[in-house]
Parts: structure tokens; sequence; C-alpha cells
């Protein structure tokens, strides 16, 4: 059951914790809200109106898109181009920044999103989920650069996902905690159900696509090799394996009950120069942000991701993220690996 509290209501109170808001922000998050509402709609009816299938174009990740991807977007971009809150916006699915129409005021943040993140699962019907983040423009709103963009993810004011599953949920943070709301199809509001959610320190259970295993570099082997040894190996305990292709619904279940997750570098995208599969701006820091605000923690497997300063918008990162404990031993074993290759040199 719940307390009946809105999302509007939850942005509202939380304004109030901040001196001088002025309600710019409350108004910006209120139109995400209503983006991913819409999202979720189109989502629920697929087939019957029409959304799933081929887009017939790419992306400028090179990956073709759905008619969904395409839809998805212009929906953030329709929502969030007006009301006078944003300097520009930044997307998976479009190559440039997307400066404001001058028909509309600019304002003070800028807004990066994953539309619809997961899309290849969209045709068998699994969940997909939008990821977005808000940065201060600290250049000149009126004229904004992708260069406005490549802030750390530090510097984020606030994080989200909408999970368009069994049910649908927004997760949110503003930098003081994680809360989880689920949008009650009857009265078209998203109501606070998951209060404060804690990632536990500690889990059996990991999530990668193991089909990548012969490309993976030693320690994420290491860590994958001794989670598949069960209680015979050197961790003595046995693991769970999940690997849904959508990242929104693995942080969702890690966000619920532990887990780590995993997109590490591996040779076969080193090879085509890619530096990782995940984008940097609009899913990894997002998630981060969102993971860390949890008690969880997100690396590259050598350095924090929150502090990576970017060096394009649609910069590609290794993710490791989740229970703290797990992590953590991740990251040891890349130490281990970088010590032993230092004393061998
Ligand atoms: P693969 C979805 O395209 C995505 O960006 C993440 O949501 C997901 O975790 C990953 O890629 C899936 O990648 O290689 O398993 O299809």
């Amino acid at each position: 059951m719940h307390n009946g509290t809105t999302i509007t209501q939850f942005i509202i109170e939380e304004q109030r914790r901040i001196k001088d808001a002025t309600g710019d922000f409350t108004s910006l998050l209120n139109d995400i809200v209503t983006a991913c509402k819409v999202i979720s709609n189109l989502v629920n009816h697929g087939a019957l109106v029409g959304v799933l299938g081929s887009a017939g174009s790419e992306n400028v990740q090179g990956e073709s898109q759905k008619k969904l991807d395409v839809i998805s977007n212009d929906v953030f971009l329709k929502s969030n181009e007006w009301a006078g809150h944003l300097a520009a916006m930044a997307s998976e699915e479009m190559e440039d920044i997307y400066h404001i129409p001058k028909q509309y005021p600019r304002g003070k943040y800028l807004l990066t999103f994953d539309p619809l993140d997961g899309s290849s699962n969209i045709d068998v019907n699994v969940s997909v989920g939008t990821i977005f983040s808000v940065l201060r423009c600290k250049g000149s709103c009126q004229n904004p650069k992708a260069e406005d963009f490549l802030q750390p993810g530090t510097d984020q004011v606030c994080a989200g996902y909408a999970l368009y599953g069994p049910s649908t949920m927004m997760v949110l943070t503003t930098g003081n905690g994680v809360n989880g709301f689920t949008l009650d199809q009857n009265i078209g509001e998203f109501i606070l159900t998951h209060s404060n959610m804690i990632i536990p320190e500690d889990t059996l259970e990991f999530a990668v696509n193991a089909s990548n295993s012969r490309f993976w570099e030693a320690p994420v082997k290491r860590y994958v090799d001794e989670c598949q040894a069960g209680t015979d190996g050197a961790r003595g305990k046995d693991f769970n394996m999940r690997w849904i292709a959508s990242m929104v619904a693995e942080v969702h279940r890690i966000l619920t009950r532990g887990g780590v997750f995993m997109y590490p570098m591996d040779s076969k995208m080193a090879s085509k120069g890619l530096t990782g599969k995940l984008r940097l701006m609009y899913e990894a820091n997002p998630m981060s942000f969102i993971v860390e605000q949890a008690g969880g923690m997100s690396s590259t497997g050598r350095e924090r991701i929150m502090e990576m300063k970017p060096n394009n918008l649609h910069q590609r990162v290794p993710v490791i993220l989740g229970s703290k404990n797990e992590v953590r031993r991740i990251v040891a074993y890349h130490d281990d690996e970088t010590r032993s290759k230092a004393s061998a040199a």
C-alpha cells in the first residue's frame, strides 16, 4: 500500500529543502514526468498503436533505431522544450545537442537522456526504460554548446529513470537518497511506493552478457569464473546470474534486492576502437548517481565513473555497478592486475 504521496507533492517538498529554490527545477521535473507517462502509454499499447518494429534508420551510435526510439525521443523534446527551464538537451538518438526553438525562452538547466533504453527488447515485450540526467548550464545558457554538457557525474543536479515493466515506475535522486514511484494508471499519477531505496552491500547475483566472456579482461574473467565455481570455488558460495539486456531493468533489480551489473571493457570493443558499450552522459552517469545515492558503488573497474571528465557527448565507458562489497572486490582484482603488470615490467 502507499500513503498517497504523488511525485509532484514529493518534488515540491524536496524543493522546500533547497533555500532560494525558484520552482524552476520542480517544474522541469514535472515536464520530464509527463514525458515518461506518454512513453509508458505508447509502450503499453505497443502493436495496438503500430509503434513496434524498426524505424529503418540508424542512430549516432550506428545502432538500428526502433520506431519507439524515435517517437520517445520526440516525446521528450516536445515535453521539455517549451517551459523555459532548459538551455539545451542531448540524447542518445541525436548526434548534436538540441537547441531550444527560438519561440521558447531558455533556462538554466541541461537535460541528457536515453529515451528508450533496452529498445531491442520492445518487439519481444520485455521491460524497457528511459534514463535522464539534469545538469546546470554553466556556460552561455543563451547559446549553449556541446562542451557545456561535458561535466563530471558529480555535477548532476538530478538523475532518474522510468521503467516500463509489469508496472511503470519512476526512480529519482536529487542527491538526498533514492525514491521510487509507481504509476497509478487509474489516476495517471506516480505515487511514492519505495521510500529511501538502499542497495544491500553484499549479493549472490551478478548480471553480465556472458556471450562476451572470451573477450573479457582478466579481472572480470576471474570474478565471473569464481562466481560460477560456486561452493567448490574460491568464493565458497553459489551465485545466480541474470541478463535482461535492459540496463534500467537490471539497475532496478539491484536497487530492489542487490546485485552487480557489468558491461566491462573487452578486446572486441578495443579492436573496434571503442572505449566501452554504455554511454557516459545519459546511461552510466545517471545510473551511477542513483546507485551511489542508494549506498552502492559504480566504477569502470579502474576509476569512479562519477569523477570522469567527459571528452565527448557520446563517450562510452565500461560499467561495473551495484552492491558495494562486490564492486569493491572487482575493482581490487583490477588493482591486482595493474600491480602484477607493473612488477613484471
Ligand atoms: P547487449 C541496451 O541497448 C543497452 O544499452 C543496455 O540497456 C543493456 O544493458 C545493454 O545495452 C545490452 O547490451 O550487448 O547484451 O545487447
